[in-house]
């Protein structure tokens, strides 16, 4: 971990010297337009991603006010060999991927090294994809040579140490990348941990990759810079591939990202299997206090009228006081009548077992603005993984958080073992649909167990076979792995698999239920004591006139609020089955070869200091002695 202050102390460092270097910034949000569909669909694209709003926000803080944000997701057309800033090439271009969306993030890369090597800016890349396979922006092919000039697999710290380090050594009017190359010869960047770099004989062609550690956290996430400041670097939605002369207005940012997502708290205590995130946090609970997230959700509410949110976290209830802290915290500004908290609604992420843990307290995290709660119950039977789900845990959860005005969102995934339908038990999918429908669910997501980068079964879901390399003569690629498509599996027969999914999502978004849902609606739930309305600018006496109005109003939106999410999940159900029925038909037309090894880097990788590399899978090469490339 970072040492407490240390966050602080390099972003004041980095403000003393900014204005010496008059650095212009691009960062691009990879996003590859073929993995739209349910359950992600509308989320993946009107919530700005908070990971390139952090980077962004971090270079404001530090003093670098050129920056601009570009979101694939708004601009599919960019092309950063078009980019201009200021009037010029930036100075760096960074860009922020995760593994679903490596071929955007590659074309975006080749893309920029299209710019020619005298006034090519210093290519940074980072996010969820490199922090686990930073080999990926790298190419090792003479024929077709393009490369990032480095791989951060790391958070804000990280990145702010490198600016730190090899703006100590720029020359006046020299660029970016001719000072980063001149530091990585230097070996100054040896001593940041996080950063993969490259050495190589020719431009852009890798012979071996430098990995410089694993990263230390920031602990108290207080520390980070305001995210808020990201929102102003946002590029209007637009068919162009340049960049426009300004970046969004204000006034606009709500109605393109009307969910704003925060970091509130980072980790969790379980160890799921499947999962890297208790491994990426190095086993640490990270939170901000509730003072700070109450500030931004303030100005995010003031300065852009944002007034939903989602919680970027991985189990918001992990821990109990800090949940309260943040919770009562917020609850105590509606009580005080401040709007923006009385106007805001939130989403967040928790487990089962921890929602049970707080039920006495769910009415005042509701207070505090919670309005929808998704919820990992994966297999309800606990086949799959035990982290304290049973079926009875589930629907108990469900019926307190119903009780105290919040709505459950069951998140289940399917795997080799679960059958569609069961007699006598409840250890189907279907069943488990039905019983989650039955106990208040609007909304849904059914995925396919899949390999996931960082796990702890990652390496041996390839070598034992599960994962499959190509059906039917096509390859599986990064762009279908998101668990809506079967790609590991041991069933005899996977098509089934496949329309299984598709079933459990006909059998909860379907006309019926639609047409239920108008006649019961499963959204008429106790408002309990909430009443999170400001008081009106004339004080008490028309805050108790209008009372009537406003719970009218709340109930006619609770009413059909059920109807409205059926028509959006049917909708979202055309573009699921639009991308994966075909993948269906593939896996039934059978000839699936499966992977035996782990997709592992085929550039050698080596740490620093003749330490091994910390990134790097068993399967990737080390460099020979004799070999180490020369720069
Ligand atoms: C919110 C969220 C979503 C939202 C995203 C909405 C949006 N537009 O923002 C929704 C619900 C749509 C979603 C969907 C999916 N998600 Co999601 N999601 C998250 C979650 C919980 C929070 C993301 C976030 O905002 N984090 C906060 C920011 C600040 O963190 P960050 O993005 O990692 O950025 C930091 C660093 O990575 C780094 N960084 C990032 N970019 C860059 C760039 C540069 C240049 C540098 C230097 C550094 C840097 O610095 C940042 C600041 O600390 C994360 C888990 C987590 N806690 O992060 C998973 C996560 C991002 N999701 C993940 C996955 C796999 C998915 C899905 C594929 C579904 C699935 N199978 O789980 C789908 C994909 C949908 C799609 N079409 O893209 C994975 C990605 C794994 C990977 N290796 O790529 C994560 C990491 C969870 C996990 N398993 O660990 N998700
Ligand atoms: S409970 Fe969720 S976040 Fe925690 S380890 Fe399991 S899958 Fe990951």
């Amino acid at each position: 971990m970072l040492k407490p202050g240390e966050l602080a102390d390099i972003r004041l460092r980095l403000r003393n010297i900014a204005s010496r270097h008059d650095l212009t910034t691009v960062i691009a949000c990879a996003f590859d337009h073929r993995t739209r569909m349910l359950p992600f669909i509308y989320a993946d694209t009107r919530m700005a991603p908070a990971g390139v709003r952090a980077i962004g926000s971090a270079m404001v803080d530090a003093g670098f006010a050129k920056t601009r944000i570009v979101l694939q997701q708004w601009n599919r057309n960019f092309r950063p060999s078009r980019m201009r800033l200021d009037g010029r090439i930036p100075d760096i271009f960074m860009v922020s991927s995760t593994q679903l969306h490596t071929a955007s993030c590659k074309a975006l890369i080749q893309d920029a090294c299209r710019i020619d090597p005298e006034n090519r800016p210093l290519i940074v890349v980072g996010g969820p994809m490199v922090i686990y396979e930073p080999w990926a922006v790298f190419s090792d092919d003479p024929a077709n040579p393009w490369a990032a000039d480095l791989a951060v697999t790391g958070e804000e710290y990280v990145l702010l140490s490198l600016l730190e380090v090899v703006l100590s050594i720029r020359a006046a009017g020299e660029s970016m990348r001719s000072a980063f190359g001149r530091a990585r010869d230097g070996g100054l960047l040896d001593g940041v941990p996080g950063l993969v770099y490259a050495r190589g004989r020719r431009d852009c062609v890798s012979d071996e990759l430098v990995d410089t550690g694993v990263q230390r956290l920031v602990g108290d996430l207080d520390e980070l810079p305001d995210p808020v400041l990201g929102y102003s670097l946002l590029e209007a939605p637009s068919r162009s591939g340049a960049l426009a002369p300004r970046a969004i207005g204000a006034d606009r940012v709500g109605k393109y990202a009307p969910v704003g997502s925060l970091v509130l708290t980072l980790g969790c205590k379980f160890k799921c299997p499947y999962c890297p995130i208790p491994a990426y946090n190095q086993r640490q609970y990270r939170t901000k206090s509730g003072e700070r997230i109450a500030g931004e959700i303030e100005r995010l509410y003031s300065e852009y009228r944002i007034r939903m949110f989602f919680g970027a976290d991985d189990n918001f209830f992990n821990n109990k006081q800090r949940t309260l802290d943040i919770a009562e915290t917020l609850a105590r500004k509606v009580d005080a009548g401040s709007r923006p908290h009385c106007k805001i609604r939130w989403g967040t992420e928790a487990t089962i077992h921890d929602t049970l843990r707080l039920k006495d307290h769910l009415p005042a995290i509701r207070r505090a603005g919670l309005w929808a709660l998704w919820m990992g119950v994966e297999d309800m039977s606990g086949v799959l993984v035990k982290k304290g789900q049973t079926d009875d845990k589930t629907l108990e959860a469900f019926a307190l958080l119903r009780g105290s005005g919040i709505f459950p969102v069951p998140m289940m995934m399917h795997h080799d073992s679960q059958p569609l339908q069961t007699r006598g038990d409840q250890s189907g999918l279907l069943n488990q649909v039905r019983l989650l429908r039955k106990a208040g669910a609007l909304y849904m997501q059914v995925l396919m167990l899949s390999p996931s980068p960082g796990s702890k079964l990652y390496v041996e879901t390839y070598t034992s076979g599960l994962a499959y390399k190509s059906v039917d003569g096509i390859a599986v690629e990064p762009y279908i792995g998101d668990g809506n498509y079967v790609i590991a599996s041991r069933a005899p027969d996977p098509w089934k698999k496949q329309f299984n999914i598709l079933a459990a999502y006909l059998y909860f978004y379907n006309p019926l239920n639609f047409l239920l849902a108008l006649l019961r609606p499963k959204s008429m739930i106790p408002f309990v004591d909430v009443d999170t309305s400001p008081p009106s600018p004339n004080g008490q006496a028309s805050r108790r006139r209008s009372r009537p109005f406003r719970i009218i109003s709340r109930k006619m939106s609770g009413y059909l609020a059920d109807a409205a999410v059926q028509l959006f999940g049917m909708w979202g159900l055309v573009h699921t089955i639009r991308r994966t029925f075909i993948w269906a038909l593939h896996l039934m037309r059978g000839n699936i070869k499966r992977h035996t090894r782990v997709p592992a880097s085929r550039i050698p990788m080596r740490g620093v200091n003749g330490a091994p590399a910390s990134h790097a899978l068993p399967a990737s090469p080390t460099p020979k002695a004799k070999d180490k490339a020369p720069v």
